[in-house]
């Protein structure tokens, strides 16, 4: 009699909906961190959206350390990837910030950073630019790094230098991530983990909790991870991949993902102008005056192109 109440009693405490946030996709499993700070290896209700890492939800245990998804709440943003069948697939949720990072190598693609921008600006979401490795930097590269950031400098895009391996500009990069939650994206190679790693004194504990919860053994970078900030705030390393691409962009908002262009669009002839060969195109005029960058109007019609509108 004993026993079996507390068999009822147990069983309503695991329906009981428990809070937490996604913190990794790994495999099958999702990774729920609850609000004591334990992890727990997660299958989804079958009829639910696909979580994404950084999600808030709503769970239930099922096990000690299992249990299912019920919910995901609101989200405040959301980055998504193109996937197959012209779907998208999330990426992370709830970001305040997308920290881009470039490095001397493998050498700076800026029509890759401009396509991360222009997510950034299309779906609101703050970005800030990292250059790393500026220990590799000699005269040569020293030179045109300077141009290309002059560049986004003055279109009011910060822009920090560090060296994840010489441990300098750090702490100017720590004010900024502060009490925000930010992915860090960027090519393969140019040192996202080797910044989470300097960021995090804890990692080693952080990745082992998360082996053990997902109960794959050591923990690779092939998927977004949500790591805690000890000054507050949380990071997601994501794997190099395109993790994100501009599939459903309209025309229009790709141009304003060009924010010189938008600042101008106002001032052209036509409200509709996408500033190819339009008459009396306000854009177009400042390309040719130079207040706006040839390079960035060009990647524009690149990107355009590309798009093929
Ligand atoms: N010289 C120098 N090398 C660096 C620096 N930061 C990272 N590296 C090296 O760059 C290489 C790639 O670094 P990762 O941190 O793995 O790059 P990643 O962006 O995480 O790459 P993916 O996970 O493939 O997307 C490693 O060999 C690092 O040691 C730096 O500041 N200076
Ligand atoms: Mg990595
Ligand atoms: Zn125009």
């Amino acid at each position: 009699m004993k026993t079996n109440k507390r068999a009822q009693h147990t069983k309503k405490e695991q329906q009981k909906l428990l809070k937490g946030r996604i913190i990794a996709h790994l495999g099958k499993a999702l990774i729920v961190e609850d609000e004591q700070g334990r992890t727990a290896r997660c299958k989804k209700r079958t009829q639910l959206q696909q979580p994404a890492v950084g999600d808030y939800v709503e769970w239930i245990k099922t096990e000690d350390d299992a249990g299912r998804v019920e919910n995901v709440l609101e989200r405040r943003s959301l980055l998504s990837r193109p996937a197959k069948n012209g779907q998208t697939r999330p990426v992370a949720a709830n970001l305040d910030q997308i920290v881009i990072i470039i490095a001397v190598k493998p050498t700076i693609d800026p029509l890759l950073l401009d396509q991360y921008l222009i997510v950034c600006e299309f779906q609101e979401i703050k970005p800030l630019i990292v250059l790393n490795k500026v220990d590799l930097l000699d005269e040569g590269s020293r030179k045109s790094t300077d141009e290309l950031i002059l560049l986004y400098r003055n279109l009011s895009y910060e822009v920090i230098e560090v060296s994840a391996v010489e441990k300098s500009g750090l702490d100017k990069l720590r004010k900024r991530l502060k009490n925000e939650t930010s992915i860090l994206v960027g090519q393969s190679g140019v040192g996202k983990s080797t910044i989470t790693n300097s960021l995090l004194p804890d990692l080693d504990l952080q990745t082992k909790a998360l082996s053990t919860a997902s109960g794959l053994g050591k923990h690779t970078t092939t998927s977004s991870t949500l790591y805690k900030l000890p000054e507050g705030g949380d990071i997601i390393d994501s794997p190099g991949v395109n993790i994100f691409g501009l599939a459903h962009i309209t025309e229009q908002n790709l141009a304003y993902g060009y924010r010189e262009i938008k600042h101008l669009a106002e001032h052209c002839k036509y409200s509709n102008c996408l500033h190819l060969k339009e008459p009396k195109c306000a854009v177009k005029d400042a390309v040719e005056t130079g207040d706006v960058s040839k390079k960035r109007y060009l990647r524009y019609l690149k990107l355009r192109d590309k798009l093929a509108y």
